[in-house]
């Protein structure tokens, strides 16, 4: 999963980034460049497992997140930007919550509404240039294209991002290729100063989020930042110190997961103990492709344990004894904390 993290100019995109990834972009990358930082996404549920198989390798899942270089000076987004954004499988928009250069007072919920004006605007010059073709007969790339295209531009001409626009899981899929900007799901990113990270959200802003289904994680980048230049056992002290129990990646990404409806299954073995990201509904045979397209391909059925069963019973083999593991086919849906073995032939 890939996150961008974006924003207006000057709202403290890179320092977040930093915050949750440790890592500095080169300032001196051109606009539309991005950097990549990947983050680990602890699960306490994969360490305990981890303890039964000691010589295995522990391999967490993983967030990818995204820092775009703007170009300097600009009131709105710029172009390259757009169209880095496209590349993104959802979107962390940081609001500016602390007086900027000039010291202008913050305004989140306007930030918010600026945002997702422009990703509407960039979303209506893509069905504008497609519809006049359609209607002039080009080959729609499925069936009923020029009719949904049609009512994705009376949502866009109304302000309104497509994320709202109550399309179909077949419909979002048919437009996947359009990478249509309003269309990606988004968090709201408060950056605050340090003194305000355990206050409310701004009554303006959590009214803009609500109406917009997106909710709201608050934190502050520029302490963030520092607390992931330190070692653990100091990173804990401090977040203690602030009131806080976990860093800001982790926070953002559990909110991450919630927004995305992702899961994580595990796999157990003597040669690696790994956790995997899926989409809640993902079945069995997909899952195993996921691992390995081999194994997707060649999919028999999976032995599915559930991880507090195995933790609590200590074996798979004990698992066995107890009816605690089960076979399941193909279109089995993959549940949160399942452990599976793909068995799988050529
Ligand atoms: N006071 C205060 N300043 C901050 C905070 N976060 C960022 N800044 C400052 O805001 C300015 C912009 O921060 P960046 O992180 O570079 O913001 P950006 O969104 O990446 O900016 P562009 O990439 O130029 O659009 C810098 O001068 C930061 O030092 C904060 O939490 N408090
Ligand atoms: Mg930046």
């Amino acid at each position: 999963m890939k996150v961008g993290i974006v924003g207006l100019p000057r709202s403290g995109k890179t320092t977040v980034f930093s915050a949750l990834t440790g890592q500095q972009p080169d300032p001196a990358l051109p606009p539309g460049r991005t950097t990549l930082g990947t983050v680990r996404v602890r699960d306490p549920r994969l360490e305990a497992l981890h303890k039964l198989y000691p010589p295995a390798k522990l391999i967490f899942a993983e967030v990818v997140f995204a820092d775009v270089a703007a170009a300097p000076g600009r009131k709105g987004l710029d172009r390259a930007s757009l169209t880095a954004m496209r590349d993104f499988d959802a979107f962390a928009q940081v609001l500016r919550g602390f007086p900027d250069e000039t010291g202008a007072p913050p305004d989140p919920a306007r930030e918010l509404a600026d945002l997702e004006a422009e990703l509407v605007l960039a979303d209506l010059d893509v069905v504008e240039r497609k519809l006049p073709r359609l209607q002039k007969g080009e080959k729609p790339a499925f069936p009923a294209e020029k009719e949904l295209l049609g009512r994705l531009k009376e949502q866009l001409d109304a302000n309104r991002p497509l994320r709202l626009a109550g399309l179909s899981a077949a419909e979002a899929r048919n437009l996947s290729g359009y990478a249509f900007l309003s269309q990606k799901p988004l968090l709201a990113v408060l950056n605050v100063p340090e003194a305000a990270v355990r206050e409310p959200v701004p009554e303006a802003l959590a009214a803009a989020a609500a109406e917009r289904q997106v909710r709201v994680l608050v934190l502050s980048g520029e302490v963030e930042r520092q607390i992931a230049e330190l070692d653990e056992e100091s990173a804990r002290e401090f977040l203690r110190d602030l009131g806080l129990v976990e860093s800001a990646a982790q926070r953002f990404i559990a909110a991450a997961y919630g927004l995305l409806d992702l899961i994580s299954f595990f796999t157990v073995g003597d040669d690696e103990v790994r956790a995997w990201t899926i989409r809640r509904g993902t079945e069995a045979v997909a899952a195993a492709g996921k691992i390995h397209t081999d194994l997707e391909q060649g999919f028999i059925r999976a032995e599915v344990m559930r991880s507090e069963d195995l933790l609590a019973l200590g074996s798979e083999a004990k698992c066995r004894e107890a009816g605690k593991l089960r076979l399941e086919g193909k279109n089995y849906v993959v549940q949160d904390g399942d452990i599976l073995h793909i068995r799988h032939g050529k």
